[in-house]
Parts: structure tokens; sequence; C-alpha cells
């Protein structure tokens, strides 16, 4: 594919000429209250019980160019939704998208009946055009959240938005300011057009294969027989090594509430002052790498629930994940809020700063990261024998992982078998590997400190029963060469039967990546508790997952009914990564 941007134009896409330069200072763009371009905090909230939203066409401009958003009450992101722990909540939401077949919205890690939960198909028939839903519900819970459309792509184009639950009884730590961070991904491509591409060429928006010349540069650094094999064990697996990201900033500007690199979101500080950082990603597929050169971040609250405070450089928060993080900065200077995307094709940028109009220098862009077979637990491949290695088996054997004293048993992953006849399973590790002590491809390596999993511990009161009543495994599955992506290898299209869980039972579930990519899995209606190890388990509505490996989570699941279960990439989901969850 040549390098030549193709811009479609659907009926609601309007893009203007090149050559128009607008910076933050010029513009004009209407923007919620709470992320207005130079901010001093969200002040003392009063939260409300009743909100009333309306989804609609909206225009956007960002450096210059307009373009049209599926926005919440005209702004990208929406606004910011506030409620209070303990109380009862009325939310409106009015669908004016009048040539959509509906709209919705789900309140993203939300403890809600499952008729309020808003996946189209699954709790309801969806937000029909013109009409509008009315959701109730009380409040179970606290801490940072968001919220989103879950209809085909309208989270693309810009249907989220940031939701915080203030605590009955008081925050577990003190801070000066207050500040959601919501990072996401706008494309002036219709997202029809994105899944078409991705569909026909998975790397349709991927410059950043790797090239015979970087196979020539390899050989010179590590000899010749290691990147022959490695070349031709990627060749057998039909796979390119480089697969990081499938929409990258080719088409895509990331955004930080709201604003692109150049608007440059800035938050206001006073030297000394402690101040809280809620970062939400509500990408539609872009994994961010977060951090603020010059400054220690502590980690007080992971998907909206408090832990052990961790102090960190750098994080990396997975599509649909949340972090809460302090700050202090102590010194009259700015600060460069830098997230930048997993497979480094770009950033998002903003900054914290003592006066409005002050900068800081943005770090470059790391070197992509590429992807080796150690990286998918498959290493020992390498010196196996390759004629063995079809695409559909493959066992490494150099390390019995399994026999890893983290995962726990007493049976441990039921081992995959998927059907022959299916083409949606590209290969299957059968030797999956604990890596919840890794901090992820590309980082660790850049002399400071980055949050892993496993430093998560909760500090959260522990409700439900430590006894296990019961295993389960979910196999992570995918054909990516066709752009298929399953649950068992099964597409959603494909109807299979439901995962039925037990009312109120404890159960064990288990996640084996058997692909070669990150994916966020997120549950609808209940807690996850991340098997790490940590006396206190932490608790996640979604875990991003990395390839090659085995995780396990504790789950109670405490309401009847049907819920989502899916990968939070937008295009995977589409693609039939989504299944339902019956608790009966
Ligand atoms: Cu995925």
């Amino acid at each position: 594919m040549n390098g030549s941007k193709e811009i479609t134009r659907r009926n609601f896409m309007k893009t203007t000429g090149a050559g128009l330069f607008l910076t933050g200072l010029y513009c004009t763009l209407p923007m919620p209250a709470w992320a207005l371009t130079t901010s001093p905090g969200i002040e003392q909230r009063t939260p409300k019980s009743r909100y009333d939203f309306t989804i609609g066409y909206s225009p956007v401009q960002i450096d210059g160019r307009e373009g049209t958003a599926t926005a919440i009450n005209g702004t990208v992101p929406g606004p910011l939704l506030h409620l209070r722990e303990g109380g009862d909540v009325t939310l409106n939401v009015t669908s004016r998208l009048m040539d959509t077949e509906h709209a919705s919205i789900h309140w993203h890690g939300i403890l809600v009946p499952f008729r309020m939960d808003g996946v189209p198909g699954v709790n309801f028939n969806g937000i029909q055009p013109g009409e509008t839903y009315e959701y109730r519900y009380r409040v179970k819970q606290a801490g940072t959240y968001w919220y989103h459309s879950h209809s085909r792509f309208q989270e693309q184009t810009g249907a989220y938005g940031p939701l915080i639950i203030e605590p009955k009884n008081g925050e577990p730590f003190d801070y000066d300011r207050d500040y959601p961070v919501v990072l996401s991904d706008w494309s002036f491509e219709d997202p029809e057009t994105i899944f078409r591409h991705i569909n026909l060429m998975g790397h349709y928006y991927n410059f950043q294969r790797r090239t015979i010349w970087d196979f020539f540069e390899d050989v010179g650094e590590r000899g010749f027989a290691d990147p022959i094999s490695e070349r031709m064990a990627w060749g057998k697996m039909r796979m390119s090594p480089v697969d990081l990201a499938d929409v990258t900033a080719y088409t895509y500007t990331y955004l930080m509430n709201g604003h692109s690199p150049d608007m440059n979101w800035t938050a206001i500080f006073n030297p000394g002052e402690t101040v809280r950082l809620r970062f939400i990603n509500a990408s539609a597929t872009t994994n961010y790498d977060v951090r603020i050169p010059g400054l220690d971040m502590e980690v007080v609250m992971a998907d909206g629930k408090a832990v052990r405070p961790v102090s960190v450089h750098e994080f990396r928060i997975g599509v649909a994940e949340t972090y809460d993080v302090l700050v202090r900065p102590m010194k009259d200077q700015a600060f460069t809020i830098f997230a930048e995307s997993l497979d480094r094709s770009g950033y998002g940028r903003g900054t914290l700063a003592p006066e409005p109009g002050m900068k800081a220098p943005v770090p470059a862009l790391r070197p992509r990261p590429v992807r080796r077979l150690e990286d998918i637990g498959m290493g020992g491949m390498l010196h196996g024998n390759m004629k063995d290695m079809s695409h559909s088996q493959m066992d490494h054997g150099s390390k019995a992982s399994l026999d890893d004293p983290r995962i726990p048993g007493p049976n441990g992953p039921t081992p995959f078998k998927p059907e022959k006849s299916r083409s949606n399973v590209e290969m299957v590790i059968t030797n999956p590997t604990y890596r919840l002590d890794e901090p992820g491809i590309g980082l660790g390596k850049d002399g400071w400190r980055v949050l892993t999993y496993d430093d998560l511990v909760s500090i959260e009161p522990q409700p439900y029963s430590a006894t296990v009543d019961r295993e389960m495994t979910i196999n992570i599955t995918a054909n990516m060469e066709r752009y298929m992506f399953s649950f068992d290898g099964k597409k959603f299209t494909q109807h299979p039967c439901p995962y039925l869980f037990r009312h109120n039972e404890r159960l064990r579930l288990f996640l084996v990546n058997h692909t070669m990519m990150e994916h966020p899995i997120h549950l609808h209606g209940m807690w996850m508790q991340l098997e790490n190890g940590a006396d206190k388990l932490p608790f996640k509505h979604t875990i991003l997952t990395k390839p090659g490996e085995v995780l396990s989570v504790l789950i109670t699941p405490i309401e009847k009914g049907d819920w989502a279960f899916h990968c939070h990439l937008l295009y995977h989901m589409e693609a039939g990564m989504f299944q339902v969850v019956r608790v009966a």
C-alpha cells in the first residue's frame, strides 16, 4: 500500500480544506465546563441525581479541521456525570441520530441492574432515533469511571465522557486540585471506512512493519542465525512482528480532554499543591503509556477502586481502564502530561502549569517496540524443530509455565482445543505464561519505574467469599490475517451459547490470550478481582491481557441477568470478540 491518504465522505462526515491551522487559543469549540483549555480543576462539585443527555451530530474542530461527532449535549467529550455513592440517579438519554439503528449509553464499571446497563441486544433494544430512554439506579460505589455509547461505532466518534462518584465516607487520600484526564482517539475518517480498511488489510494503518533493512540491521547486531530463524518463525505463522495497534496515528489525532497535542489542554496548579489526575482511557482502540517527566506519580486508584499507593514514573493504561494518580509539583515550572500510544505512532499531550500559557518540552516518541517470539511466550520455538510448527499448534517447551506457582489451582486453565473446521483460530498457545509482573511490551527499559499489575493491592473492603466454588477458562482467540476476533474460537455472530455464571458463586475465571496482541477485556455488571498474589486482590472492570498470557480473576456475580463480556478495542468487539454472560 502506498502512503496516499484517502478521505472518505459519508453524508455526515464533512471535512474542510487543508492549510487552515488554528491553535487552542483561537479555538471556538464548544467544550464542556470540566474540560476548558485552561482549567483550574473541577471545583467543589455538587452531585446531581438527575441528568438529561441528548446524543446528536455536532460539528467539532480539531487543529483547524472540521468534522462531525456523535456528541453528547453538543460536546466531545460529553458532560461530567457527577454522582453520589448511596444516592438514586435518573438519567434520560435521547437520541437525535436519525439515521442510526439505535443509540445507547453504558455506564462503564458501574454495578447496576442488568436492564440499566445499556448494551443493545443484551440488556435492552437500544434507543431508537427520536426516543428517550430512562435509566434509573442506585449508586453502590465511588470513584472514577466513564460512560460511552455501546452502539456500533458511536464511541469512536465522540459519545463518551467522565463519570465521577463522590464517596459516602470521604476519600482515602487528600488533595488540593482535581482533574479528569480523558484520553481518546479521533479520526476524520468515518469509522465504517476504518473498519472496512482493516478488514480488507489488517496492516492498512500500519507503516511500521519491519522491512528487509531492519532485518539486515538485526543481522549486523545479533549475527545471522537468530534473525533468520526468527523471521522464518514469524513467516510460518503469517504474522508481522509489529502488530501493536490496528489503527494508528496515520488516521488518529490523540486527544486529552478533547484537545489535540497542539491545542495543549492545561491544568493549573500552585507549587506545593497535591493534584489528583483521574486518567480515563476513553479511546476506541488506543492503549497509552502515560508519564509526566520531572514528576513522580502516586497511583491511588485503579478502575475506580482504592489501592495501596504505588509511586511510579510511568503506567500503561489499556482502553477503558482508569487510574487515579496524585502528583506534587513543588517547582514554579510547567510539566508535560505525555500519553504515548503503545505502538509509538503518536501521542496525546497536555500541560500542568502554574500559569496559563506555560509549556514544557514534549518528549520524543520512543522507537516502536519489536515484538519477539519471547514476548508471546514462544522464545523456545526458535531452538525447536521448525517443521513441527504449524500455525495452529505451538508449544515452546522451554519453560514449564503452567507449573508456575503463581498460576492458581487446583486445576489451572483448561487446555484449549479449537474445532478443526474453524478458521477463527490462528494459533493456540499451549504453555501460556504468568505476566502480571511485566510492565508490557516497550516498557521498563528506560531507567524509570513503570507500574505492573502485580503492584496493585486493594485497600477496599473485601465483601466476597474467599472460597472458590468453581473454575472456568475463556480463551482469547483470533485470526489476525482474516481480521477475525473471538472467544474460544467463536465469533459472536456465530451465536455461541452464553457463558453461564451462577448467582453469588465465587468463580475463578482463567483468561488465556492466544493472540499476539494486547486485549483489554471488560466484564459488565460485576467486579473481577485480579489474582496477582496480593493479600487483598485489586478490583478491575477491564484487564489488559498480554500476548501469550494466562491470568485468573475471582468473580462474584451479584446481579442476575445477561451481561456483556468483550474486548474493549472497538473494532475487535465488532469483529466478534464479544460474548454474553448469563447470571442465573
Ligand atoms: Cu481485542
